[in-house]
């Protein structure tokens, strides 16, 4: 009986260690002053993306994919523009569902707000791409 239980518990563990990283074609990100909730996104490559993105704060936030290998500096500024792969703004109070087409190249997007400031304040994160 004691063996069964660890054996459960060692499943449980692994099913809920491996659930984080499975590649999803629906996301949900909660918004507020300056953190995206969840930070890291995992989806198929090229595939249609459902996201609904949530403000819950009292500003204006901006859900941005840069494109592969691009990053912004010490803050997001009009430099960073042309090095967007795709980004939705949401105003304070309100949730948007909106879709985008996953990059092809597998690997981690830098994910940042756009809102002047945000990025410095903290408000990043990291999508990542599957290979098919
Ligand atoms: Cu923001």
């Amino acid at each position: 009986m004691k063996k069964f239980v660890v054996v459960f518990l060692v499943l449980v563990f692994l099913l809920t260690a491996c659930g984080g990283n499975k590649p999803s074609k629906n996301l949900r990100v909660d918004m507020l002053e300056f953190t995206f909730t969840p930070a890291e996104f995992v989806v198929p490559a090229g595939e249609e993306i459902t996201i609904t993105v949530a403000n819950n704060g009292a500003v204006m936030h901006e859900f941005v994919i840069m494109k592969f290998g691009q990053t912004v500096g010490d803050d997001f500024g009009d430099e960073d523009e042309t090095n967007i792969y795709w980004e939705i703004e949401v105003e304070p109070g309100k949730t948007v569902t909106a879709t985008f087409t996953a990059p092809t190249d597998a690997g981690e997007y830098q994910v940042v707000c756009g809102t002047a400031g945000h990025f410095m304040a903290g408000m990043a994160g990291t999508l990542v791409v599957a290979a098919p």
